[in-house]
């Protein structure tokens, strides 16, 4: 009985571990917050409305924001903690170097603290500010289930987990893959490059000793290349925009990459490779499947490993653990 009882003890375990890992067992609602905190929603949406109206920039930012939240510990905003004296923090990797856009989600919290104190997690604002971001930029509407808590551990070293621009098709879908997604819905995730920017310093790589055969990466359109090299003419921090309407999201980063001018490594790599290359070509031709295939993974995404109940917190302020 007791063996029995072992055995019983462990299987749940595993069911609830595994379930917790790929983000499967979760209670994540619709209207998490429907009574508890009901003006949520429109208070986070003004926020965001509010600062890309001054600075349309940004919404390339809370995308990648809730991105990188959820890739390093689940969507539990361990990107929104600072460091500390005994702690550095995942913000101050370098991988996170460009990361902008934490005021936004200060003052929304701020603001969701004064009419509904101690509701709403720093880790669902981070996704609906995305989501909100990617409806300001022209994107599609969607809604997204909430009730994801705020971790406790932001570490530096754990910003490893995110996928290098340096990686070619198979590895990228072997990460994500770990993930629990598709090669499509990678893909159809790095379609945000719709959005923003990238410094020189993620693509160099790709101007000057290449690899063993080739200075440049032959993977380059030739007059794009030379774009690039001018850019980076300009340092390491130089931006170059991913698609020729870096403030609008729509399907021009396909049709960029499709041209031989996607920037980075791993946007080009997809065209490059025959295992993504009719996806990349699908989206390019149909704006409208792009937008519906992202919703759903950005749905996905922001329930990748969400921390409920116990396992979290409601954070007071999203940069410090209660
Ligand atoms: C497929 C693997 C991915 C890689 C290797 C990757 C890598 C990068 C790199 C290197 C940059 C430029 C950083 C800089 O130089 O400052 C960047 C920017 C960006 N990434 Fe990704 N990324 C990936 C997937 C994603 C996903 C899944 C999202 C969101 C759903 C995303 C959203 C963004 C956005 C919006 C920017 C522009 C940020 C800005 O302009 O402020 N990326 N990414
Ligand atoms: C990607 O890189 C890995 C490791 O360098 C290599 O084994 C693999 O063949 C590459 N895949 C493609 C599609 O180039
Ligand atoms: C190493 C580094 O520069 N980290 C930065 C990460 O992002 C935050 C917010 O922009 C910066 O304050 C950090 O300096």
């Amino acid at each position: 009985m007791a063996k029995y009882d072992m055995f019983t003890v462990m299987f749940v375990m595993n069911v609830v571990l595994s379930g917790w890992m790929h983000g499967a067992v979760d209670s994540l609602r619709m209207d998490y917050y429907i009574l508890a905190c009901p003006v949520a929603d429109l208070i986070i949406k003004n926020t965001v409305n509010r600062h890309l109206q001054k600075d349309p920039t940004l919404a390339a930012s809370l995308v990648r924001m809730h991105f990188h939240d959820c890739f390093i510990q689940g969507c539990d905003a361990s990107v929104l903690i600072d460091s500390t004296k005994d702690n550095t923090a995942e913000k101050d990797s370098p991988a996170n170097l460009s990361l902008r856009g934490y005021e936004v989600i200060d003052d929304a919290k701020d603001e969701l603290e004064r009419q509904c104190p101690g509701v709403v997690s720093c880790a669902d604002i981070v996704a609906m500010a995305a989501r909100d971001a990617v409806f300001f930029a022209g994107g599609p509407y969607y809604e997204i289930p909430k009730g994801r808590k705020d971790g406790r551990r932001s570490r530096i070293e754990d910003t490893i987990n995110l996928p290098f621009p340096t990686l070619n098709s198979s590895e990228l879908i072997a990460t994500f893959g770990r993930r629990g997604f598709t090669a499509q819905e990678m893909v159809v995730l790095s379609g945000a490059h719709t959005l923003g920017v990238a410094r020189c310093a993620s693509f160099k790589h790709r101007l000057s000793n290449f690899d063993d055969t080739h200075d440049v990466d032959p993977t380059i359109d030739n007059q794009f290349g030379k774009t690039l090299l001018k850019t980076c003419g300009a340092g390491d921090a130089a931006e170059q925009p991913f698609d020729s309407t870096r403030n609008s999201f729509d399907n021009d980063y396909f049709s960029a990459v499709q041209r031989r001018s996607g920037v980075l490594f791993s946007d080009q790599t997809l065209y490059a490779s025959a295992a993504t290359r009719g996806m990349v070509n699908n989206y390019a031709m149909n704006q409208a499947m792009f937008f519906l295939h992202f919703q759903q993974a950005m749905v996905k995404m922001g329930r990748l490993d969400v921390k409920e109940g116990s396992q979290g917190e409601v954070r007071q302020n999203c940069r410090v653990v209660n």
